[in-house]
C-alpha cells in the first residue's frame, strides 16, 4: 500500500459538494458554483488575516458606525467587500444581505438570471480582530422569492426552513469551512499550499450532551431570572465547564465537536439579545440541526422564526439536544 494520502488530498470541497448534489437536479451546478465562491471568499479573508499584523491599514477601526450601531473595523469592510466581489459576474446571486449593510446589495447584471440571495456575517467576533484571535464568517443561501421590485427585500423575511445551504468559515490556527446543504454537516480544512479546502470530517454529529456552556456571564444581572437559575445549577453541578471566546463561530464549532450549549439570552437593554436571525442564528441553527442538535429562542425553534425586518435580533440557545432542553426547562419553570 502506498501511503501518499492522495485519496484524502483529492477530496476537495468542490468535489464533495458535487457529490452531495444529486437531489438538486438542475440547480446542482449553481450550488456547486456558489459554494466554490464562498470558499474563495474564505481564502481571501484568511490570507489577509494571516498577515494582518504585518501590513499597514488592515487592523483597527474605520471611524464609521454600522446599521447595528457598532463601530466598524477595517476588516469588517474588507470582508464584506470580498463577498460582494466574488459574486460579481457570477450570474448566481442577485443580491447579498449582510450585517454590515443596512439594505441588501444588488448586483443588477446578475438579477435577470441570479436566483439566489446570499446572507452573511463577513466577520463574526469582530472584537477578536485586532488581537489575533479566532474569527469566523457565517453564510446562508436562499432562493430568491418573488421579484423584490421595490428593493425592500420583503421576500427575505421568511423562516429558516427556506435556507438551502448554510455554514461558516472558521479562522483559527487553520482555516476551516463547515457546511450543510441539507444532507449532513461536513468540515474542511484549508491547505494553504494547495489553496484547497480538504475534507476533514463527513456527516458530523453533535453529542446529545456535553460539558461545555458558553455564555457571556458578564450579563448575568441583565438576564431574566430563568437564565440565572440555569447558571446557578451549572455552577453547583459537577461536570460542567465554561468556554467563551468572543466569536460564536469558534464557540459553536467547539460545541459541534464536543457537545454543550451556547447561549446569548436577551438582556434588560436588549430583550432580543445581540445576535441577528437571518445571517447569524438561522444559518447556525440550520447547521446544528443537520448535525442532530437544536437551536431555540427559549420559546420556540429558531428555524421557525419569521422575522419582521432584515436585521432582526433573537435570543439564541444552541447546541446539544439535552443541554438546550435543560435551559428551556428553566425558562418553563419561571413562566
Ligand atoms: P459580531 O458579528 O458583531 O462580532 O457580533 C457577534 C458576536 C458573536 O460572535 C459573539 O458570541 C458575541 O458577539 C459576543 O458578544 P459579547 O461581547 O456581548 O459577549
Ligand atoms: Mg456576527
Amino acid at each position: 500500500d502506498r501511503e501518499y494520502a492522495l485519496e484524502r488530498d483529492c477530496t476537495t470541497l468542490s468535489r464533495h459538494v458535487l457529490e452531495q448534489l444529486h437531489s438538486f437536479g438542475a440547480e446542482a451546478q449553481d450550488l456547486s458554483a456558489l459554494m466554490n465562491r464562498i470558499a474563495l471568499a474564505g481564502k481571501l479573508i484568511a490570507r489577509r488575516l494571516s498577515r494582518a499584523g504585518l501590513m499597514a491599514g488592515v487592523l483597527g477601526f474605520t471611524g464609521e458606525t454600522n446599521v447595528q450601531g457598532e463601530s466598524v473595523k477595517k476588516m469588517d469592510v474588507y470582508s464584506n467587500d470580498v463577498f460582494i466581489s466574488v459574486f460579481k459576474q457570477s450570474g448566481l446571486v442577485c443580491r447579498l444581505a449582510s450585517e454590515e449593510m443596512e439594505k441588501p446589495y444588488y448586483i443588477p447584471e446578475n438579477c435577470p438570471i441570479g436566483r439566489y440571495t446570499l446572507l452573511y456575517d463577513p466577520i463574526d467576533g469582530s472584537s477578536n480582530t485586532d488581537i489575533n484571535l479566532t474569527l469566523g464568517s457565517i453564510f446562508a443561501i436562499r432562493r430568491q422569492q418573488g421579484d423584490d421590485v421595490d428593493g425592500s427585500a420583503q421576500d427575505l423575511l421568511q423562516d429558516g426552513h427556506q435556507q438551502i445551504a448554510a455554514g461558516y468559515i472558521l479562522y483559527g490556527p487553520s482555516t476551516m469551512l463547515v457546511y450543510s446543504i441539507g444532507n449532513g454537516v461536513h468540515s474542511f480544512t484549508l491547505d494553504p499550499s494547495l489553496g484547497e479546502f480538504i475534507l476533514t470530517e463527513e456527516n458530523i454529529t453533535i453529542p446529545n450532551h456535553g460539558a461545555i456552556y458558553s455564555v457571556n456571564e458578564g450579563n448575568f444581572w441583565q438576564w431574566e431570572e430563568s437564565f440565572r437559575e440555569y447558571i446557578r445549577y451549572v455552577h453547583r453541578t459537577e461536570g460542567y465547564t465554561a468556554r467563551y471566546g468572543g466569536a460564536m463561530v469558534g464557540d459553536i464549532h467547539r460545541i459541534l465537536v464536543q457537545g454543550g450549549v451556547f447561549l446569548y439570552p436577551g438582556t434588560e437593554q436588549k430583550p432580543e439579545g445581540k445576535l441577528r436571525l437571518l445571517y447569524e442564528s438561522a444559518p447556525l441553527a440550520f447547521l446544528i440541526e443537520q448535525a442532530g442538535g437544536r437551536a431555540s429562542t427559549g420559546s420556540g425553534e429558531i428555524m421557525d422564526v419569521v422575522p419582521e425586518k432584515l436585521h432582526q435580533r433573537t435570543p439564541l440557545i444552541i447546541g446539544s439536544k439535552e443541554d438546550v432542553a435543560l435551559v428551556e426547562s428553566f425558562i418553563e419553570q419561571q413562566a
